[in-house]
């Protein structure tokens, strides 16, 4: 099955019921026994539910892998993750990641004793250097969230495999249409699906996809135990979400990169983040890993005072000023004061997330207007 067919039928089948070609929202949070024991497969919500199952096999469908997991946000899929380690047990991550990642890792887990090490991972030998005998996990995110770092999946998981180390990739910015970490060798993917997967800003939700079916029971295990699963009503909507993933991914990819070139040659703009580009650093290595380059941006404006910034988030139109991204609707977003405020300003100023960068999540709008709305707030400043 080919991917614009398995978003909308991968791993999936009619409610055997009444054949209802939509899964319902079964929403309910037990099911009838027949005898204490003794039932039709589902015996409390948290557990399993049909419509959640429904939506896992979509989740495993659109990665390539055997297994999906839907839980209540991104970054309570992020923490399933971090639940098979051990105190004493290392973890490398990336330098630059979402900074709700960032601040689970640091100040939910170091205290248990997990050690964390961020690298720079467009340079291989940053992660070759920090593998040390406890490193058990390789954290990736690719493209980064909010400087669009593209690292080589391919080259890393390698080398976690030969280390017999465990790699997961946030695929959140890439989407499972552009980018498929299971097919290069990574271990689980991560997904706020909040974003893309969901795609019309009308949930919180996460997912993990893998491959290998002892990892799976073990994940699944922490899903259910620890608890923290995505709803029936949330499951309904982000699996409708789904099934127009790849015709919404195609826009995004168009506009952004339109988006991207526009403001790249704009004579107020000092710099635009778009793997993209063939100015992106890493542009080669998102060429071979990537099918397209996805609907996220960043850029700094030549004059780099906050007041010149907050006057242009300020007075967009089209775009709106908010949180999160992925949705049809183009969002921008000031990660220093908003999405990446947790991290610790010299850490922040260290990767370059200044007051100057603006990030744009670029929506499936018309390009005219989305151009045009820039371009007003541009002869502003
Ligand atoms: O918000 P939640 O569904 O819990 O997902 C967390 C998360 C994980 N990984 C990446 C790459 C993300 O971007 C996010 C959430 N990010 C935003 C809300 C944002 O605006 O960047």
């Amino acid at each position: 099955m080919k991917f614009n067919t398995k978003v909308i039928h991968g791993k999936q089948k009619h409610e055997p019921a009444t054949g209802a070609v939509m899964t319902p929202i079964f929403q309910t949070s037990t099911y009838a026994q027949q005898s204490p024991g003794k039932h039709k497969g589902y015996e409390y919500s948290r557990g399993e539910n049909p419509t959640r199952e429904a939506l896992e096999n979509a989740f495993a469908s659109i990665e390539n892998g055997t297994r999906g997991l839907a839980f209540a946000s991104g970054l309570a899929a992020t923490d399933c993750v971090m639940r098979l380690f051990n105190s004493g047990d290392e973890i490398i991550a990336g330098d630059d990641l979402y900074g709700g990642s960032y601040r689970m890792f640091t100040q939910l887990f170091e205290k248990y004793g997990l050690k964390f090490t961020f690298v720079d991972m467009n340079n291989v030998d940053n992660v070759k250097n920090a593998i040390t005998k406890n490193t058990k996990l390789i954290w990736l995110e690719t493209p980064t969230n909010p400087l669009l770092k593209v690292a080589n999946i391919a080259e890393i998981t390698a080398i976690a495999q030969a280390n017999n180390i465990l790699t997961a990739v946030d695929n959140t910015f890439a989407t499972p249409y552009n980018q498929n970490p299971l097919d290069l060798g990574a271990d689980i993917v991560m997904h706020s699906a909040t974003k893309y997967l969901g795609g019309h800003s009308d949930l919180v939700m996460g997912a993990l996809m893998v491959k290998d079916e002892d990892l799976a029971k073990k994940l699944h295990f922490i899903q259910f135990a620890a608890g923290a699963i995505a709803g029936p009503m949330d499951c309904f909507l982000a699996l409708r979400g789904v099934k127009t993933l790849a015709l919404r991914v195609q826009r995004h990819n168009e506009n952004a990169l339109l988006v991207a070139q526009y403001l790249e040659n704009h004579p107020k703009v000092e710099k635009v983040y778009y793997p993209g580009l063939e100015s992106h650093p890493n542009h080669t290595i998102a060429k071979n890993q990537m099918k397209g380059f996805g609907g996220m941006l960043s850029f700094r404006l030549k004059d780099n005072s906050r007041e010149a910034t907050f006057k242009l988030l300020e007075n967009l139109h089209v775009f709106t000023l908010a949180e999160s991204l992925g949705g049809v609707e183009s969002l921008a977003n000031h990660p220093a004061t908003m999405t990446h405020a947790s991290i610790p300003e010299p850490e922040r100023l260290k990767i370059g997330i200044t007051d100057a960068l603006i990030r744009l999540s670029v929506g499936v709008e018309d390009i005219e207007d989305l151009l045009a709305d820039l371009e007003r707030v541009l002869k502003m400043i």
